[in-house]
């Protein structure tokens, strides 16, 4: 599992390099940058089972057979299994936004995810409608102007993204 920082200097030493000016640079601009990162951690975890909820009841909405008799999603214990894998999947993308860097995401969530739901019969381009959905409204709490100082977001906003398309892509 690595972060920012520790991506890098693992990258330096598979080169036996020194960290290069660029490195070093672009590492600065994210620590200036992090109270951006920690705001959005933070407002996105505070809101996360509104965003499991609401992203759920959109996916049903849009795909009803899911909580049809014989859906993926029928019976309790089988909703509640829906419901728990989103929160685990938003769980690893806020720790990929707080450490800026997939691994984390793609070690302990994604790897060997798309089989686990072959094997389970769940439909995974399913799964990624769900988290798509998340992504929206992660991404509206996060560039929500109330209460914040206004800055530009957007480069912080598409790492975010990437982490949800990143989830998406691992099941669909
Ligand atoms: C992944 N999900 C399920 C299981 C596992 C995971 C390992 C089987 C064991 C169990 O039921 O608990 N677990 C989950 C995960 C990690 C992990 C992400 C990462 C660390 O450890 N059904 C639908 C929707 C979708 C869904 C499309 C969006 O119709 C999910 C929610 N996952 C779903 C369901 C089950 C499941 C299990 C319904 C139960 C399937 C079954 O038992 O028939």
């Amino acid at each position: 599992m690595f972060d920012a920082f520790t991506k890098v200097v693992s990258q330096a030493d598979t080169r036996g390099e020194m960290l290069s000016a660029g490195q070093i640079d672009a590492l600065s601009q994210m620590v200036a940058e992090s109270s951006k990162r920690l705001d959005a951690v933070n407002r996105i975890t505070g809101s996360a089972s509104t965003i499991v909820a609401n992203a759920a009841r959109a996916l049903f909405d849009e795909q009803a057979q899911l909580i049809a008799p014989g859906g993926n999603a029928y019976t309790h214990r089988r909703m509640a299994a829906c419901l728990r894998d989103m929160e685990i999947i938003l769980r690893y993308v806020t720790y990929a936004v707080f450490a800026g860097d997939a691994s984390v995401l793609d070690d302990r969530c994604l790897n060997g995810l798309r089989e686990t739901y072959l094997a389970l019969g769940v439909p995974g381009a399913s799964v990624a409608v769900g988290v798509g959905k998340m992504k929206d409204a992660a991404l509206a709490i996060v560039n929500d102007p109330a209460g914040i100082t206004p800055g530009d977001c957007s480069a912080l906003a598409s790492e975010i993204a990437s982490y949800f398309d990143r989830a998406a892509a691992a099941v669909a």
